[in-house]
């Protein structure tokens, strides 16, 4: 080392010396913290992400103007830390899992009757067997006026043939949409797949938690602006469900990773697709549960309730869609919520899994 050098690393030293050291300790210390609660022997997974532990407000925020009744009253819950998926599970991660397993999704089996009749109100007349096979629920984008935005099936079509190899029915197929997220798959159909990858479902907290990332009581997963929207997620713009004005650069769906993640790494919580969780869907659950003091991974109601579907073991659905919009339910905000029947799907749901130390650390 020249004398010259060495007079500079020692002055260097001398000027800055205490604060290299502070550096050195302050950036070790956040590294320690932010790694803590990953144990030591647990590898991140590929295409996941550590989420912290922490308390946050769930539910609907004060200045929240889409906040509906069933996101009320918010209510602080904490949450352990758990590795989440950084992506929609993608068609190409959903056809590894099919061709290990030969898995069929319930939109490829027959129509079973007797099954599909005890969701539905007693006495609802058969469909003639034409209808009565496997198939799946596509948006209807000819729709062009609307009389009652409460009926759903004005922009919705049952197409025969549809499901996650065929997304737009028979003739169409995923060649070239490897990276975008997998749809027509229903929660009966996410739990198989979980069960092969040693996943599991998030529960609606957890969802939650991952979409808040450093934030603990956002109303997106951005933050509180609204007016970033079309440049933060892939929902609608213009009047839903006739005028689709993609601003935001995609009409339907998107691939994953089109636009950039949240705070902490994580894509598409909001919009593109809708996300299952594990949670069953009762509208009245937070009114129950925010007189609770203290509310530690809370894993949802222990039945399901929605008087619009009442017959149903609905599952919370969580993050919105392409379909999503500021004129109807805004459902790409975080305390947003819908409920979805286990064995159905449609061209705008698909899932995100996680993990728990535990899990891994299970795999022999
Ligand atoms: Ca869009
Ligand atoms: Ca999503």
């Amino acid at each position: 080392m020249s004398i010259l050098k060495q007079r500079f690393i020692s002055k260097f030293f001398i000027n800055n010396g205490l604060l290299l050291i502070y550096l050195l300790v302050f950036f070790s210390c956040k590294n320690e913290t932010k790694t803590s609660e990953i144990p030591s022997v647990i590898k991140v997974p590929e295409n996941m992400i550590w989420v912290e532990k922490k308390t946050f407000l769930q539910g609907a925020k004060d200045s929240d103007r889409f906040a509906m009744d069933r996101e009320k009253p918010s209510h602080y819950v904490t949450v352990d830390g758990f590795f989440m998926d950084i992506t929609e599970v993608t068609n190409v991660q959903f056809k590894a899992f099919v061709e290990a397993t030969g898995y069929i999704t319930v939109a490829e089996r027959p129509i079973d009757w007797e099954e599909m009749k005890k969701e539905l109100p007693e006495g609802t007349p058969k469909p003639h067997d034409s209808v009565l096979r496997p198939g799946s629920l596509l948006f209807n984008k000819n729709v062009n006026a609307l009389v009652n935005m409460q009926n759903y099936g004005q922009w919705w079509t049952w197409k025969i043939g549809a499901n996650w190899k065929h997304p737009k029915g028979p003739g169409s197929s995923i060649e070239g949409q490897e990276d975008f997220p997998v749809v027509h798959v229903s929660y009966e159909d996410a739990l198989a797949y979980c069960k092969w990858a040693n996943r599991r479902l998030p529960t609606e907290a957890e969802w939650e938690s991952a979409a808040q990332g450093i934030q603990t009581d956002a109303i997106f997963t951005w933050g509180n602006n609204s007016k970033v929207l079309n440049e933060k997620a892939n929902t609608w713009q213009g009047q839903f469900p006739i005028k689709n004005e993609p601003l935001d650069g995609f009409e339907y769906i998107a691939p994953v990773k089109s636009f950039e993640p949240n705070t902490i790494g994580i894509y598409d919580m909001s919009g593109n697709v809708w996300e299952i969780t594990s949670d069953y869907f009762h509208v009245d659950y937070y009114k129950a549960v925010s007189k609770k003091k203290m509310i530690l991974n809370p894993k949802g109601a222990i039945s399901s309730y929605n008087p619009d579907n009442p017959y149903a073991k609905e599952r919370i659905i969580k993050g919105g869609s392409f379909l999503c919009n500021a004129s109807y339910c805004a459902s790409y905000r975080i305390s947003a919520k819908m409920g979805q029947s286990p064995d159905s799907g449609s061209d705008h749901i698909g899932f995100r899994t996680v993990a728990t130390p535990e899990m891994l650390s299970e795999i022999k």
